[in-house]
């Protein structure tokens, strides 16, 4: 069988370096849009960037989802048959502050490239990231793909027009395109600027004497967080699949923000002690007495998504998928990872 090509923008991201591992794993050529950045952006990558040269199977293109003619050039050129669309402004309490920039990567970005494929008339597949955040204020627990949206963030509404293009596209142009309805899904690659790895990070810093405390928003936000390495393999099971399809991939299980915290602690045999109430709450160190834990308004979002947790039986049946790692034990693999990130800074 003649080597499958597979394209992937957000190749940078955290789910992009993943899923790049994955795919030449089992063979793929595969090849990742960049944006061009004045200064080093391909941090995630780069092992990866120096195997696959000498392999000669990895490749790497400038582009941007916001650039069409780069878009369709790129399509045209590379002729994939799979192609993983992850390029977005991925950050939801960003999206507040730049709101039209996120509608015009994370919305028009999936339009142009579904437009691409169209106007080329490429045999390809196409895999869309979308989001647990379509449901924001969420319409019943668990979440499944049956359950209405009600976005509450710039970030969420862009995604929704991404989800229902692609619905369009499969059903206007007979696209093989898939939405992965995807949870919070983490790592010790996930950006330092997501909650899990703000607090992996804090507490390692706090065990390691480098910091005093760490500041949240809202501890009392729940999510169904699960391991990176696994949702990039439900996306590519989702593109194996004869007809395209919706799926929501999750855990089924929901923690608090502050049980995030505590878990992570506890990893480092430290425990904690809440006192106080909203922005007065604080977490102590139940050996030292110390604040290492204090809420700071400023992590605060305009609107809130207070929980989220998936229902997912669709992608058990029909893609045999599920995850493998425990809340407990993402949060000890993170921990760990980011002890060494630590000492080596
Ligand atoms: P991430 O780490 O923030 O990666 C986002 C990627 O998109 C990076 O490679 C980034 O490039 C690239 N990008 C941003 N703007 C772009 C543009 N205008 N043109 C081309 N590329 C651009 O996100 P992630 O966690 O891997 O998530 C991957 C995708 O899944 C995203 O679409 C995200 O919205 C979605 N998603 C994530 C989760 C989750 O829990 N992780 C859950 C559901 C859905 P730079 O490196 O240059 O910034
Ligand atoms: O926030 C609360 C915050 O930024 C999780 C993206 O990958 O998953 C991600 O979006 C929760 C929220 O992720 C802080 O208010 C408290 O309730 O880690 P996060 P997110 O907003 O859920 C979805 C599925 C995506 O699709 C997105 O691309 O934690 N929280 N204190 C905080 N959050 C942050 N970032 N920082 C804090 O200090």
């Amino acid at each position: 069988m003649a080597q499958k090509k597979a394209f992937i923008t957000g190749v940078s991201g955290q789910d992009g370096s993943y899923l790049t591992e994955q795919l030449l794993d089992k063979g793929y050529e595969v090849h990742g849009m960049i944006r061009r950045a004045s200064s080093f952006n391909r941090g995630r990558i780069e092992h990866i960037y120096r195997w696959g040269k000498e392999r000669n199977n990895f490749f790497l293109h400038y582009g941007d989802v916001s650039d069409s003619s780069n878009l369709n050039r790129l399509v045209e050129k590379i002729r994939p048959d799979e192609i993983y669309n992850l390029a977005a402004q991925s950050h939801v309490k960003v999206s507040f502050e730049v709101p039209e920039y996120t509608a015009e990567v994370d919305a028009l970005g999936t339009l142009r490239l579904l437009d691409a494929i169209k106007e080329t008339g490429l045999d390809c597949k196409f895999y869309q990231a979308s989001t647990s955040e379509l449901y924001g204020k969420v319409q019943e627990v668990p979440q499944s793909e049956k359950t209405p949206f009600y976005p509450r963030s710039p970030y969420g509404v862009a995604k929704l027009y991404a989800f229902w293009i692609v619905k369009n596209y499969r059903e206007a142009y007979g696209l093989h395109a898939s939405n992965g309805i995807l949870f919070n899904h983490e790592s010790p690659r996930r950006g330092e600027n997501f909650v899990t790895r703000k607090i992996t990070l804090g507490v390692a810093g706090v065990k390691a004497g480098a910091r005093e405390c760490i500041k949240l928003g809202n501890l009392n936000a729940r999510r169904d967080w699960g391991y990176a390495p696994d949702y990039v393999n439900a996306m590519w099971l989702m593109l194996q699949k004869e007809t395209p399809d919706d799926y929501v991939i999750a855990t089924g299980e929901m923690h608090t923000v502050r049980e995030f915290v505590e878990a992570s602690f506890r990893h480092l045999d430290i425990s904690v002690r809440w006192e106080g109430e909203g922005e007065n709450e604080i977490g102590v160190d139940g050996n030292t007495g110390n604040t290492i834990v204090r809420v700071d308004p400023k992590y605060y979002r305009p609107s809130e998504v207070e929980q989220l947790c998936g229902d997912t039986s669709k992608a058990i049946n029909a893609l045999g998928w599920k995850p493998t790692v425990t809340f407990d034990q993402l949060v000890e693999i993170m921990v760990k990872a980011d002890r060494e990130t630590v000492k080596s800074r």
